[in-house]
């Protein structure tokens, strides 16, 4: 079976995928009717193991944090930005934050996201302005000061009237690429989304494939809290505009966006910010940490910082980079990382220790769920280079599930492939046919087994580790391409 779909000239680690699903379509229900949010901490028996090292993050007074403090701060909710190719993603990342998050040559010289972007901003609101206009992002309170011409840039004062400007949140946006054959790559950053906007673009008809594919991703990885963003209102005359938004509220009646807000901006020209802003304030909020929770870190990238030619003793442990789904994790606490590497046939599962932990550029001495945390180890680096470990779990020492090559899950299939131009009906599962998987994380082939109503059982390629009852993305070859067709919740494994 091809990793790759022909064609695909570009790779990633993990495997490239485009699903197409066809989760909304006009009926009364989401088709994909799902419940509860799964995330890592509902099956495991056993509650994270503290280490003597182990301290728990302290709760931050937010009330006393200049915008300037809080670049050190952890960022409190990761905010994916989902949506059909080329409709303004990555531009709206940086108009909010001031990062472009293509950062490789490929990226650049394709004009398109290959990897997952990731962009801190921070959250504002002045408190003499009137709704919408007092939210501001401090990239945002930057650009206003050099547009009035202004040097000095005052994060305290309102460039609009001169008031007090007061810290809100941290988010970190998670930039998935639209491309449709990086679907694994989108999905695996769904995992660690906690709510969501989604672009589409004013110059296009609505619904576009990765449109329906993206939005059926954040409603199988149970992401509730999203904000359609109609982008490129510059891009066209207002009644075409008008028009466009009207196919976007026709779109989404009866799916699981029906009541999200639509808001018409243009990410290029920075027009209508502050109303995105109040909106994703006001719909997305941060929701419940449970630090009680086993601690469930899930891995998005592993590097080695050393540059060539470090001498041995000075060489630095591997990183790894990921969010956490639950629990915390403190400088000094053992952890493990499974299924681990692969090596002439076997899998080493890896232990060591949290030597550091950053937050962006500050080191801090713990932290719990919400953004991108590096975590730096004592693994020999060459196991962490080039995103060696993107798809394991990590948590404490002793915690995590046991490793499966086997899973048994509940599947459910969407009616239509959503990801293609042309309506295709999704076929049964049969037995022997192979999928691919995505599961946190990690994206792994597999074979199934066995059919029965109430679970399949498959065997996977790759070992992956991961929670009973954490919901899964389940793609099929079609034209060999990877379109997303189902859903699943894990079961459990062997
Ligand atoms: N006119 C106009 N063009 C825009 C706007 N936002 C983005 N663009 C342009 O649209 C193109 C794609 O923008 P990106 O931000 O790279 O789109 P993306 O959604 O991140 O694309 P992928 O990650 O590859 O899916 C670029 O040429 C942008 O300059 C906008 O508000 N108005
Ligand atoms: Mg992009
Ligand atoms: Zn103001």
């Amino acid at each position: 079976m091809p990793l790759e779909p022909s064609g695909a000239t570009f790779k990633e680690n993990a495997i490239l995928a485009v699903p197409s699903c066809t989760i909304f379509t006009r009926q009364s229900e989401p088709i994909l009717g799902k419940k509860k949010k799964s995330t890592s901490s509902s099956s495991s028996s056993s509650k994270g193991k503290e280490t003597a090292a182990s301290k728990r993050p302290e709760p931050v007074d937010k009330s006393k944090i200049t915008l300037k403090e809080a670049e050190k701060v952890q960022a409190e909710i990761n905010l994916g930005l989902v949506g059909h190719v080329d409709h303004g993603k990555t531009t709206l990342t940086e108009a909010l934050s001031g990062q472009w998050t293509d950062r490789y040559s490929e990226e650049i010289e394709r004009g398109i996201s290959i990897k997952l972007g990731y962009a801190d901003a921070i959250i504002a609101k002045c408190t003499e302005c009137p709704e919408p206009d007092c939210y501001w992002t401090k990239e945002m309170i930057k650009q206003e000061y050099q547009q009035l011409g202004k040097k000095k840039v005052k994060y305290q004062e309102c460039p609009t009237c001169g008031g007090k400007i007061e810290f809100l949140r941290k988010v970190a946006f998670v930039d998935a690429p639209g491309h449709e054959i990086l679907m694994a790559t989108m999905l695996s950053g769904a995992s660690l989304m906690d709510g969501a906007c989604l672009l589409i673009a004013a110059d296009e008809t609505v619904p576009q494939p990765q449109t329906k594919e993206h939005l059926a991703a954040l409603e199988i990885m149970n992401i509730e809290n999203i904000v359609i963003v109609q982008n490129k209102i510059d891009a066209v005359e207002k009644e075409k505009s008008v028009k466009n938004f009207q196919q976007i509220k026709s779109y989404v009646k009866n799916t699981i966006v029906e009541n999200a807000p639509v808001i018409p901006v243009s990410a290029i020209f920075r027009v209508n910010l502050h109303e995105l802003l109040m909106h994703i304030e006001k719909n997305i909020p941060t929701p419940d940490r449970d630090l009680d929770s086993p601690t469930r870190f899930f891995i998005a990238r592993s590097f080695d910082i050393n540059k060539p030619g470090t001498k041995i003793k000075d060489l630095k442990g591997g990183v790894i980079g990921g969010t956490l789904g639950g629990g915390y994790l403190a400088v000094g606490d053992e952890i493990e990382i499974k299924p681990g590497i692969l090596v002439d046939g076997k899998y080493i599962e890896l232990t060591t220790t949290v030597e550091s932990i950053s937050v962006g550029n500050t080191l801090v001495d713990s932290a719990g769920p919400g953004g991108l945390l590096g975590i730096k180890t004592k693994l020999d680096p060459s196991l962490t280079k080039s995103d060696g470990l993107i798809g394991n779990l990590l948590g404490r020492k002793g915690d995590l599930p046991d490793s499966a090559d086997t899973i048994f899950i509940k599947a459910n299939l969407m009616d239509f492939v959503l990801g293609t131009e042309e309506k295709i009906k999704v076929d049964p599962l049969r037995h022997g046919e192979n999928l691919m998987l995505s599961i946190g994380t990690t994206t792994t082939l597999g074979s199934i087994e066995d059919l029965s109503k109430k679970k399949t059982e498959i065997s996977l390629k790759r070992r992956i580790c991961a929670d009973p009852g954490m919901s899964l993305a389940i793609s099929r070859l079609i034209n060999k391409r990877w379109r997303l067709v189902g859903y699943g919740t894990l079961l459990s494994t062997e």
